[in-house]
């Protein structure tokens, strides 16, 4: 286990950030952490060894095999749909028919379900709640999706999860909003290709309240976000199999743009509980 803060050293100084690391065998030690970062007492934390390097090595065979079915992002590809792509589509078959075939993908490549994997992992930081995707119909949600991020891709603008929940509420969200408490949500991602240059998560020393992004388009992902350049942030670069788990609802954050011969794959998504608080819903 290393450290409970960090310096945001990168850019400047402020607030630390509140932040562990540690080995998803220690998980059991670590039993109120989503709670703390729900409730912001706690930054993030990254639980190393999730996935073992073979099953990594299997899986990215699989995923980067031109032959498995991708759909075309501004950073790549992703396998699995997210959520946000149905847009204002009044219902969300073809997220839940995508989301069908994509964990068909992910059980093929892995050889297991890499949902269930994390769930197990980490099922001691959700203080006794079941940890599932949300239901529509009796059709699951995608728990995570596989992000592709091509070389020199522009990575992902400076964005908080509550922005997104605002411009959702009336249209993708709409059903997800009747079963899951989606505010404070949790971001989370597995790496399974750790880029060699760029590709890092930068964590700001900035929050929702702080800065609402007001009039600052997100159009697919092409924001100019320079002025985050004079913000304190923390940058994490972890390896193959580490999960982050982080407050990206409340606290701003980006992906850095890739060198131009790295690759990134992450398996993520997001999380928050039921409305009935009994399970951790995780969804993509
Ligand atoms: O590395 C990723 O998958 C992106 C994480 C992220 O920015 C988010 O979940 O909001």
């Amino acid at each position: 286990m290393s450290s409970t803060t960090i310096d945001a050293s990168t850019t400047g100084e402020r607030r630390p950030l509140r932040w562990e690391t540690f080995s998803a065998r220690d998980a059991h030690l670590h039993e109120g952490a989503v709670d703390e970062v729900l409730t912001r007492r706690r930054d993030g934390v990254t639980v190393t060894g999730i996935y073992e390097p073979e099953e990594i090595d299997r899986a990215l065979a699989h995923f980067e095999d031109p032959r498995t079915p991708k759909l075309d992002h501004t950073f790549g590809a992703l396998i699995g749909m997210s959520l946000g792509m149905v847009g204002e589509e009044p219902d969300r078959s073809r997220y839940l028919d995508d989301t069908a075939q994509a964990m068909e993908i992910y059980e093929e490549a892995f050889g297991f379900d890499p949902f269930e994997r994390l769930a197990d992992r980490i099922r001691p930081l959700a203080g006794g709640r079941d940890l599932a995707p949300p239901y529509e119909d009796g059709r699951p949600y995608n728990a995570g999706q596989i992000r592709m991020w091509d070389p020199g891709s522009g990575g992902l603008p400076a964005h908080v999860g509550n922005e997104f929940r605002a411009l959702m509420e009336h249209g993708a969200m709409r059903h997800l909003l009747t079963v899951t408490a989606v505010k404070d949500h949790l971001s989370y991602f597995v790496v399974l290709r750790r880029p060699e240059v760029g590709g890092a998560l930068t964590v700001y020393d900035l929050l929702w309240e702080e800065d609402q992004g007001i009039g600052d388009v997100w159009e697919n992902g092409a924001r100019k976000d320079s002025r985050f350049s004079d913000v304190p942030g923390v940058q994490f670069t972890p390896g193959p199999g580490d999960l982050i788990l982080f407050g990206g609802g409340w606290r701003w954050h980006r992906v850095d743009p890739l060198g131009p011969a790295s690759r990134r794959v992450t398996y993520g998504g997001f999380a928050a509980p039921s409305l009935d608080g009994r399970t951790l819903h995780f969804w993509a």
